[in-house]
């Protein structure tokens, strides 16, 4: 155990590294692998550039070079709040050319976000686009700066303004030799997890396990040279970066192609001009894609397979992809924590359009397990735990948390789900205090320690519903503290004041006189679910 996060016990990782899980590659070494083995091919590409992994690797050693001139050091934690931009993975692999550690947060993050990641990483850099779909981070980055004595330096992709940094300037600073002392075992990257608690928590992978991720999910999908992935998705996000994706994709040999936005026409378009043939996307957009593929003039044919993962698939829509793109669907059930399910793809169409998939992992451990943490028959509902070569023993900088959160070592998932024989799971909903929105995870305590602190608010709880466009909408109870009750737009506007992202938004306000409580005071969350399948039918 280290100060900031919890390592495996040494008899499981001798077990991993015996099993060949864990290769002991750090990422730096993983880069000029893969540059010796794929150097001229292509590896980035965006609606900029084109890299090839050669470019690739140089451009990372410049940037890396460029930090660290600036003081950035082997260890230090940097923020990176990046769109879909070659950017992204060139920031990623200068990192780790120099042994820092790359923190990712999601474009949508606001100040309330930005400032606690900061402060709780103790992050030293800012990496941010100027502006992105017409929001200036540069503003952002002010408001965090002034709040965070830690962050010395605030880089810029694009226009720096007054005061900051521009990536470019670290771009063009000359090569020269690195070296660094990362070993397979320390701390790689720090995730953002979708969060249950008041503020949001950070997962830490290891160089080892981290690769064993997006390798293993590189072997489910049958990638090679020929591979081309459509990164859909914020690359930030777990399920892009590594599951395979930009990783996965980049171990192979493949190209990874960066769309700057999920929009279907222009997605086509990239999936036919690059001859995409494997991308990522989640139930939100599956609908919106459908109907363009169905009616679009753009030729799909190269495309293999459509991963749809962050969210249950209904089945009904899943039969619709398989008959509206003709390639293979798989369902993906995945967490920044680790634990990564997918359909394969020689799965019978029955189990890959019901399942959520199996682990990617032989050495992934799964219980599913009762409330009192007895492990229930097999095809029954409960708790699913894990724990395997890739899945967090501890969130960082968490002690207190991490009590609760993990049991004999196996990570508590708050998902509930069934296992079929075949070792397949069924997500059937959800134990933790979290709204899936549109994929979107909320932590509902973190939205409802802002809300107490509206003045016109006494109490406050918030719950998902079901909704047919974004799976789940949020819905807050709202006991007001006054005679003048607040609307949902007065909390809405509130919310976006507090600094929180706008996914993190009311979807409904219901008002009550009294807040259900159980015996021990707290707020009945079962009581009020019963009240919303009531009024809901
Ligand atoms: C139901 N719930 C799902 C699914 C995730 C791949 C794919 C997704 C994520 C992700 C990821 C689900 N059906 N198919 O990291 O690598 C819900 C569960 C889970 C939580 C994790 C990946 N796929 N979920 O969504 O860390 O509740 O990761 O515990 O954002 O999303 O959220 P997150």
């Amino acid at each position: 155990m280290t100060a900031d996060f919890v390592a495996w016990p040494e008899a499981d990782a001798a077990r991993y590294r015996a099993a060949g899980y864990w290769r002991g590659e750090p990422f730096a070494r993983f880069l000029q692998r893969v540059t010796g083995e794929f150097g001229e091919r292509t590896a980035l590409v965006d609606d900029r550039v084109r890299l090839t992994y050669r470019e690739l690797a140089e451009r990372a050693r410049r940037v890396a070079c460029g930090l660290r001139a600036l003081g950035v050091a082997a260890g230090d934690r940097v923020l990176v709040q990046l769109p879909n931009r070659t950017e992204f993975a060139v920031l990623w692999f200068a990192l780790h050319e120099l042994g820092a550690v790359p923190v990712h947060t999601q474009p949508g993050h606001r100040h309330a976000e930005m400032i606690h990641l900061a402060r709780l990483s103790q992050a030293v850099a800012y990496v941010i686009p100027d502006v992105h779909a017409r929001f200036d981070y540069r503003e952002l980055a002010s408001l965090v700066r002034a709040h965070v004595p830690s962050l010395r330096h605030v880089i810029v992709v694009g226009d720096p303004g007054g005061g900051f940094l521009a990536f470019d300037d670290l771009l063009s600073t000359a090569p020269a030799p690195m070296a660094n002392g990362s070993r397979p075992g320390d701390l790689a990257v720090l995730l953002l997890s979708g969060g249950t608690t008041g503020q949001p928590k950070l997962v830490p992978r290891t160089h080892d396990d981290y690769l064993y991720n997006a390798r293993a999910a590189a072997e489910v999908c049958g990638l090679d040279e020929d591979s081309v992935y459509l990164a859909v998705l914020p690359v930030a996000f777990n399920f892009t970066m590594s599951c395979p994706g930009v990783l996965g994709v980049l171990g192979a040999g493949g190209t990874v192609v960066l769309a700057d936005n999920p929009d279907p026409s222009y997605c086509f378009d990239l999936i036919e001009r690059e001859r995409v043939t494997i991308t990522a996307i989640n139930p939100l957009l599956t609908p919106v894609w459908l109907d363009e593929a169905i009616a679009a003039a753009a030729d799909l044919s190269s495309l293999e397979v459509l991963q749809i993962g962050g969210a249950r698939l209904s089945d009904d829509l899943a039969r619709q992809v398989v008959e509206g793109f003709g390639c293979t669907l798989q369902q993906v059930f995945g967490m920044a924590e680790g634990l990564l399910c997918m359909t394969r793809l020689d799965d019978s169409p029955e189990v890959i359009g019901t399942t959520q998939g199996k682990p990617v992992s032989e050495a992934d451990e799964v219980r599913v397990v009762d409330e009192c943490g007895v492990g229930v028959p097999e095809g029954c509902v409960g708790e699913l735990l894990t724990k395997g070569p890739y899945t967090l023993r501890g969130y960082y900088r968490a002690t207190e948390h991490n009590a609760t959160a993990f049991v004999d070592g196996f990570y508590r998932t708050g998902d509930l789900v069934r296992r079929l024989p075949s070792g397949h799971l069924v997500v059937v909903g959800r134990s933790k205090d979290q709204i899936n929105r549109a994929g979107e995870k909320i932590s509902a305590p973190e939205v409802e320690g802002h809300l107490q602190a509206h003045p016109a608010v006494r109490l406050a709880a918030l719950l998902p519903a079901p909704d047919p466009v974004l799976g789940e909408r949020s819905v807050a109870f709202i006991v007001p503290s006054g005679a003048c009750a607040p609307t949902r737009e007065d909390l809405v506007t509130y919310l976006t004041a507090c600094g929180l992202a706008a996914y993190k938004t009311l979807d409904e306000v219901r008002l009550l006189n009294e807040m259900p409580s159980t015996p021990v005071g707290k707020t009945d969350k079962r009581e009020l679910s019963r009240l919303l399948a009531g009024a809901d039918g």
